[in-house]
């Protein structure tokens, strides 16, 4: 980049665990990625004027505001990016695509397949005057996980037959971890399902390139009733829950979903997304079987993808641990030497790297809002199937009445 470089100025909304990830990614890419522009950490928007303040200082951003509806009037703003709970995101979104900024939004897309809609055609109606929209699915640019598409695509392990999924944390096993706005419907929509199934979900369908047909699941609640959170402003930073006070409410989501599925490619999946597997943190696992061999991810061993080739002599055969770190790997010619790791940030990075290419160029970036779309209705689909005694329930046939949500969102 030089002083002749164009500024691409964004305000982010929200300042949580994900406004922290995402200025790390904002902040590092165009210091490690030759940009065609240079993201700039322009306003950061959240509704205590001294949390804010305090995250701006710590992570970078220039100036602070309390109302996002401000910020979309202002011309010298070009990208909005979306990192508050699930409920805010339809309403957000639409506006700043139709004010004409950019948009980044966090996963998953909205709370429900109607709002997930409305913010799909915001962004086809954006698109045509070269406004665009992308959904932050980040592990699909975790270098090994891109590495894995991208073997799968090459036919490295034959026709796709099976594909096994799960998000594994265990960060709400203790009944006493505060009711926070993760475990209610009305701010997230759903609970693990929505949470970190739909990063599993995202996976399983980038790796294989196959997207699930039809569902069949089961959510289950296991700790019903939990202290409220005593201080919302405890919302700011990395922590997930904020502090207890002696009050008690409901849960209202899932600690835990399992679902098979059926893929439009022939495959068959098996899902899991749980924040209440004990002894397991951060645990984002895939494994894909071929006809002629597999490959296994573990997003707690990020670095490395297992390969399996099924065509090597029998005595040969057996998972092979791969270090992505070559320079031939994706993103990995920007870092740092052979054998030196990434971290958890890294994906934050490439999303901003690729966010501000597909800007430059022109170009729809992915994952799109159609495809946080999609998504949303696998979501959709594996509640109603878990309501319905885990009857195999097709993806996308749910009541999608999109005009409703946006008349709603406008408040008309
Ligand atoms: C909590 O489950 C959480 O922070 C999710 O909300 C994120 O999407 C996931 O990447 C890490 O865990």
């Amino acid at each position: 980049m030089t002083d002749h470089t164009p500024a691409l100025k964004i305000a982010m909304v929200g300042h949580g665990f994900m406004g922290a990830a995402h200025s790390q990614g904002w902040r590092v890419a165009p210091r490690f990625f030759d940009l065609p522009a240079r993201p700039e950490m322009s306003v950061l928007v959240g509704r205590r004027a001294d949390a804010v303040a305090a995250a701006a200082d710590k992570w970078g951003w220039a100036e602070t505001a309390t109302d996002w509806r401000a910020v979309l009037d202002r011309d010298d703003i070009d990208i909005v990016d979306i990192v508050t709970p699930g409920d805010s995101h339809a309403e957000i979104a639409i506006a700043a695509l139709d004010a004409g900024k950019h948009v980044l939004c966090e996963k998953p897309l909205a709370n429900s397949p109607a709002e997930a809609a409305a913010m799909a055609e915001a962004a086809e109606r954006a698109a045509k005057r070269g406004v665009f929209a992308m959904v932050g699915f980040t592990y699909r640019r975790v270098p090994a996980a891109t590495f894995a598409r991208d073997l799968v695509a090459d036919g490295a392990i034959g026709q796709i037959r099976q594909v096994r999924a799960m998000y594994l944390q265990d960060w709400l096993v203790d009944p006493e971890v505060p009711l926070a706005w993760r475990l209610q419907k009305q701010f997230a929509g759903s609970g693990a399902l929505g949470d970190i199934g739909a990063h599993a979900i995202d996976l399983a369908q980038f790796i294989t390139g196959q997207r699930l047909s039809s569902v069949s699941g089961i959510l289950e609640t296991f700790v019903k009733r939990r202290p409220l959170v005593a201080d919302a402003s405890g919302q700011a930073g990395t922590a997930l829950a904020g502090t207890a006070s002696e009050e008690y409410g409901d849960v209202t989501v899932d600690d835990l979903a399992l679902f098979t599925g059926r893929f439009d490619g022939g495959a068959i999946g098996s899902f899991e997304a749980t924040r209440m597997s004990t002894g397991r943190k951060n645990a984002l696992r895939i494994e894909v079987a071929g006809s002629t061999g597999a490959i296994s991810f573990d997003l707690e061993d990020l670095n490395a993808l297992g390969v399996y080739d099924a065509t090597a002599p029998d005595t040969r055969q057996g998972f092979t641990r791969v270090l992505v770190t070559e320079p031939g790997h994706p993103y990995l010619s920007s870092w740092w030497p052979t054998g030196h790791m990434l971290g958890y940030e890294h994906g934050f990075v490439h999303q901003a790297k690729d966010f501000v290419e597909a800007i430059s160029s022109a170009t729809q970036p992915e994952p799109s809002f159609d495809a946080g779309l999609q998504v949303q209705q696998v979501l959709d689909a594996v509640e109603h199937s878990a309501g319905a005694g885990s009857a195999w329930t097709p993806v996308g046939e749910a009541a999608v009445t999109s005009s409703a949500v946006v008349d709603q969102i406008a408040g008309v």
